[in-house]
């Protein structure tokens, strides 16, 4: 069976629907901190930090993959360090030493977060310098080379993608800085108005969410030898800054309005990430290839949200 942590987050409120699809719902438990919020299949309340409770549900289910997408985001991250420390790290150990005693091939996302002011932009390579300056980077830096020595020195399946900003109706954003990309479009279906935290030209790499699933599934599906960089390759699905995402909105809603309130806090972060990634190494390795550009995410998210106002 698989195994989602952090199954109601951002990332996992699209990952259990699209695995259940392809395995059936009984093969795939979701689980997070909190109560199930439907009853589309199995479901664990767990903390992941638990690691004899982990241990349990991965023993009495018979989980042969784990997603393992628990974290506090970035800005969330900078606010409250010492928690996200916890989760983001401590959480990851213990995660990778259940999946190393029941030998459970893993996915761990990291981030473009896991690049640093020094770290070339634009594009920003495979293999370069990575100083994050933020506790949410610095834990997928860790994050990355963690998995990296377990598949070295016990041969665990670990693999990972180093997302862009992820864009998508189905969950609320999970308190990232690049939540925005994500706050903007039910705006301009709600009031018809913005306020953005970031400059007008912060550029960003960006990608719809399911360009992100289908990364995950495709990764997780490919012969291991092929892989260079299990941990973690670079995607992306375009770049693009806020001002070019409400342009691409306002020539769907001509009314839309975007002003911008900085936040300093959430600025400097973005400022420290890159403005673009190479991800030729993905395309190579497993062929990846994104699906969606700017014009078509933004199409794609405001039919799903209008059709979701509709139902
Ligand atoms: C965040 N969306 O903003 C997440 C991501 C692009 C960074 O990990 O923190």
């Amino acid at each position: 069976r698989i195994l989602v942590i952090g199954a109601l987050g951002q990332v996992g409120s699209d990952l259990v629907p699209a695995l259940r699809q392809i395995y059936g719902a009984t093969h795939v438990i979701a689980s997070d901190l909190k109560p199930a919020t439907d009853e589309a299949g199995p479901y664990a309340m767990l903390d992941c930090t638990d690691g004899v409770a982990l241990d349990e549900l991965v023993t009495r289910m018979r989980v042969g993959i784990i997603y393992h997408l628990a974290a506090l985001l970035s800005a969330t991250a900078e606010r409250m360090p010492q928690q996200a420390w916890r989760l983001n790290v401590d959480g990851l150990y213990t995660v990778l030493e259940v999946a190393r005693l029941h030998r459970c091939q893993i996915f761990v996302p990291s981030s473009i977060a896991a690049f640093g002011p020094e770290t070339p932009r634009d594009p920003t390579p495979q293999v370069t310098i990575q100083r994050p300056t933020t506790m949410y980077g610095i834990s997928k830096v860790i994050s990355e080379l963690l998995c990296s020595y377990y598949v070295a020195r016990y041969g665990l399946d670990a693999r990972g993608l180093r997302f862009p900003g992820l864009i998508s109706a189905t969950a609320p954003p999970g308190g990232g800085t690049t939540d925005y990309a994500v706050e903007i479009f039910h705006a301009a279906l709600s009031t018809g108005a913005y306020t953005c935290y970031l400059q007008p030209d912060t550029r960003l790499p960006l990608m719809y969410m399911a360009d992100g699933i289908r990364a995950m599934l495709e990764l997780m599906a490919t012969d291991r030898e092929r892989l260079r960089y299990a941990n973690a390759y670079n995607i992306q699905g375009f770049s693009a800054t806020p001002a070019e995402l409400a342009a691409a909105i306002s020539r769907r809603i001509p009314e839309f309005q975007i002003d911008y309130a900085i936040q300093p806090y959430r600025q400097a972060i973005a400022d420290s990430w890159p403005h673009a990634l190479d991800d030729s190494a993905a395309r190579a390795d497993w062929g990846w290839q994104p699906h969606y550009d700017l014009e078509g995410m933004v199409d794609e998210m405001l039919r799903v949200i209008r059709q979701q106002s509709a139902s």
